[in-house]
C-alpha cells in the first residue's frame, strides 16, 4: 500500500479502531486519519472506536467523536485497525473487524500477525503514526492532523530518542513542526507533565525498585492495593517503565503491576542487548525489540523468576559471542 486513497474508493463507511488503553502513538494515527477521510472524502461515514482517551490528549480536533462504547452492531464497508499486533488487542471493538467487509492493518509491531484482508506492516517504523503520514498526500495534512501524528511519532520514538527513530522519522518530525504546531506545548502536555499523584506513585515505584542479574535487571510492582492508596488507575503507570531504564548500568526494566489476585501486567524496556520482544512473545505478549509486554499468572517473585531466566538466557547468549 502506497496511499490510502485508492482504499477509499467506492466506500460508504470506515470504522477506524486502535488497541485497548490507547497510547499517544495509536491515538494520534487513529485521529490523523479519521480528520483526513473527514477532510477529503466527506461522503463517507466514519467512526473511530477507542476506549477513553487520556484526557491530555483532548486537545487533539475530533477527539470528541470517538465512540467508547462497542455495544452497537453495525456493519462497515471498511474497517481499518491501527497500531494492534494481534486481534485481541482491540477488545470489544474486534467484532467491527469482524463485521466488515474488508479490512486494512496498519502497524509497526515485529509480532503482528496479519490478521486483515490488506495488511501494511513495517516493523521498522517508529509509529504507527509515522506509517500513516506516508499515506498521505502532504500537502493535504492540516495542523489539526499534523497535530495528531507528531504527538504519536514524538511519543513512539521516545522524542526522537529510540533507536527506532530514523533520518526520515525526523524528516517528518521537521516538516509537521514547519507547519507551525505548537510542538513543545504537545510534548509537555502530554508527555512530560505528570500529575502530583503520578510523581508520587513513580517515586514509590523506584524506592521500591529491586536490582537482579548481577545489576543487568532492575524491577519493580505496584499492587491493587497501592493504586487505591495513591488513588490512581493504570493509565497513571506509564512512565514508570521507562523512568526504571534509565538507571546506570541497568540492560532490562521491569514494570509489573496487578491487575488481579495473582495476574500482572508487564512492561519491560531494554538498552541495548536484551530482545525483550522475544521474552514477551515466550508469555504470549509483544512488541518491540526494546519495548514490549505480556501479562502473566502468579507471585510477583515468580513472574520475576519466570522472565529473569529468559533475559538470563539472552544476556548469557551475548556474553558468549564477545
Ligand atoms: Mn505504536
Amino acid at each position: 500500500m502506497n496511499k490510502i486513497a485508492p482504499e477509499l474508493e467506492n466506500v460508504r463507511s470506515v470504522a477506524i479502531a486502535g488497541h485497548m488503553r490507547p497510547d499517544g502513538d495509536c491515538v494520534g494515527a487513529c485521529m490523523g486519519l479519521y480528520l483526513y477521510i473527514k477532510d477529503n472524502f466527506p461522503h463517507i461515514d466514519v467512526q473511530v472506536y477507542l476506549e477513553k482517551i487520556p484526557v491530555s490528549y483532548n486537545f487533539i480536533k475530533g477527539t470528541e467523536d470517538i465512540c467508547s462504547d462497542f455495544g452497537a452492531d453495525k456493519e462497515y464497508d471498511l474497517f481499518i485497525g491501527l497500531d494492534s499486533g494481534d486481534r485481541q488487542r482491540y477488545g470489544d471493538a474486534v467484532k467491527y473487524l469482524d463485521a466488515a467487509k474488508r479490512s486494512i492493518c496498519i502497524d509497526h509491531h515485529i509480532s503482528n500477525s496479519g490478521y486483515a484482508d490488506v495488511n501494511h506492516i513495517v516493523p521498522g517504523a517508529s509509529s504507527t503514526s509515522e506509517l500513516i503520514y506516508e499515506l498521505l498526500d502532504e500537502e493535504k495534512i492540516t495542523n489539526p492532523i499534523a497535530e495528531a501524528l507528531y504527538m504519536g511519532i514524538a511519543h513512539d520514538t521516545g522524542v526522537f530518542q529510540y533507536t527506532c527513530t530514523s533520518p526520515r522519522t525526523m524528516e517528518i518530525g521537521g516538516k509537521l513542526i514547519g507547519k507551525g504546531i505548537p510542538f513543545t506545548k504537545i510534548l509537555d502536555d502530554t508527555y512530560y507533565k505528570k500529575t502530583y499523584v503520578q510523581n508520587q506513585i513513580t517515586g514509590r515505584a523506584l524506592m521500591e525498585s529491586i536490582l537482579l542479574l548481577h545489576g543487568t535487571c532492575i524491577a519493580s510492582g505496584i499492587r491493587m492495593k497501592d493504586m487505591e492508596f495513591y488513588g490512581v488507575d493504570t493509565s497513571d503507570l506509564d512512565g514508570i517503565v521507562s523512568q526504571l531504564r534509565n538507571t546506570k548500568g541497568v540492560e532490562v526494566a521491569i514494570f509489573l503491576y496487578e491487575i488481579k489476585a495473582q495476574e500482572f501486567k508487564v512492561s519491560m524496556r531494554s538498552n541495548e542487548i536484551v530482545d525483550v520482544q522475544e521474552v514477551a512473545s515466550y508469555f504470549g505478549g509483544g512488541g518491540h525489540v526494546r519495548a514490549a509486554g505480556c501479562t502473566m499468572q502468579g507471585s510477583i517473585y515468580d513472574v520475576l523468576n519466570n522472565l529473569t531466566r529468559r533475559i538470563e538466557i539472552q544476556l548469557k547468549a551475548w556474553e558468549n559471542k564477545k
